[in-house]
């Protein structure tokens, strides 16, 4: 209750740019006046929000009322991934994503296919025949058409944008070894590419979508890609930058290159997955152990009760102030962006790194109340449209 009552009596004091020496309740803001991200982005790009599988499942989830507020577009984190939809070759799970797209589409929120083609969570079997060998080249292009065909019928009247292939590009620019590289070779994404344009309607915004897009060899290797299918009349529309930033990495320097390198390509930049981990990750990295077998300590769980310090906040709040600052410095090149989840509650930095920590990743918090960091991030629309 406390944490409420103190983003409530700061936030209009930062919206109006002034210090903040005392706050108290009767400054509070009336929850319902809280302005929607999407309208005061309006004009600079589209605001998207997430939905978990668990939130698709349960309609009485109090983040609805955040979904349909703020945010005009929507993607489905988990519910249309191959894996998820066909587990085994003749189960058909596709109930979560159809309520997924009559719930977006109902709303009018430009909704996102996520994801067509990745090698994670790619079961075994869209790989192997029968007999459990795995198919040739011809064979496994067949069976990736077969999906562009089930997901044009069911969706391509609602879907707008399609992340076509996920995390093909190594940070080095080298394709990456997936099963799909191995079984059809290095013209993997440029198939898939080719497949999405012959069978997703010609009005489908056709998308490539990485993280760490600011590291200079996936950077590079992209727009080498974009250019090469320009320059053969294939059709590619966007460049996803996942955007799973941390508190000090990357740059926004470096943000703002690759969002003009992509874009001056001529095909629009959009921030597909934006979260930022506030309880950070680097430590872990450096170990050289499996990162999900670490347990949950005081150390790396420092506020298990879902309240983070006001300083942390704020920094948090600094933090995604300056990456908006950045994003709308560059909106020309920027279609869309989406944050990876609607509250704290539910975001996947809650098991990543570590497994069932209590990470502080978007813009609401586990009660459903706009953060400082949302205050800080609609402040960055104010600015340019004034
Ligand atoms: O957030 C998703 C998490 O719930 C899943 O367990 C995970 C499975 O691989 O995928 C997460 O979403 C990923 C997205 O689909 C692609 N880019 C990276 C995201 C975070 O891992």
């Amino acid at each position: 209750m406390l944490r409420k009552h103190i983003y409530k009596a700061i936030s209009p004091a930062l919206l109006a740019g002034i210090a903040i020496t005392t706050t108290s309740c009767e400054e509070a803001e009336n929850e319902a006046d809280v302005p929607s991200l999407h309208e005061a982005f309006e004009g600079l790009f589209l605001i998207g929000g997430t939905l978990s599988d668990r939130m698709i499942l349960d309609t009485s989830d109090p983040g609805y009322a955040i979904a349909e507020k703020h945010f005009n577009s929507l993607s489905p984190e988990n519910c249309m991934k191959w894996g998820r939809m066909n587990p085994e070759p003749n189960v058909e799970n596709y109930e979560l994503a159809e309520t997924f797209v009559r719930y977006g589409a109902a709303n009018d929120q430009a909704l996102v296919g996520h994801t067509l083609f990745w090698h994670s969570q790619t079961p075994d079997w869209v790989y192997k025949d029968e007999a459990g060998n795995d198919l040739s080249r011809e064979a496994l292009l067949a069976r990736m058409r077969e999906r562009a065909t089930l997901m044009a019928e069911r969706w391509g009247d609602e879907i707008v944008y399609w992340d076509v292939v996920n995390e093909s590009i190594m940070g080095d620019g080298s394709w990456r070894k997936s099963k799909y590289q191995q079984i059809i070779g290095d013209d993997f994404t440029e198939q898939a590419f080719r497949i999405a344009s012959e069978i997703l309607p010609p009005n489908a915004q056709l998308l490539y979508n990485d993280y760490s897009m600011t590291d200079a060899g996936r950077r590079d290797a992209v727009v080498a890609m974009v250019k090469d299918f320009k320059a053969k009349g294939l059709r590619i529309d966007g460049i996803g930058m996942q955007g799973h930033w941390l508190m000090d990495f990357p740059d926004t320097k470096d943000i703002a290159e690759s969002i003009q390198a992509f874009g001056s390509t001529g095909v629009k930049v959009h921030i597909t997955e934006l979260d930022l981990d506030l309880l950070g990750r680097a430590s872990f990295f450096g170990a050289d152990v499996d990162i999900r077998a670490i347990q949950v300590t005081p150390e790396n769980n420092p506020y298990p009760d879902g309240v983070a310090p006001p300083a942390e906040e704020e920094r948090f709040a600094n933090r995604y102030g300056e990456i908006f600052e950045t994003l709308v410095a560059n909106a020309d090149h920027i279609e869309r962006v989406t944050f990876w989840g609607i509250t704290d509650k539910t975001s996947w930095l809650n098991h990543f790194p570590v497994r069932g920590r209590t990470n502080f990743a978007l813009l609401f918090d586990r009660q459903y109340q706009p953060k400082p960091a949302f205050y800080r991030v609609l402040e960055t629309a104010k600015n340019r449209k004034e």
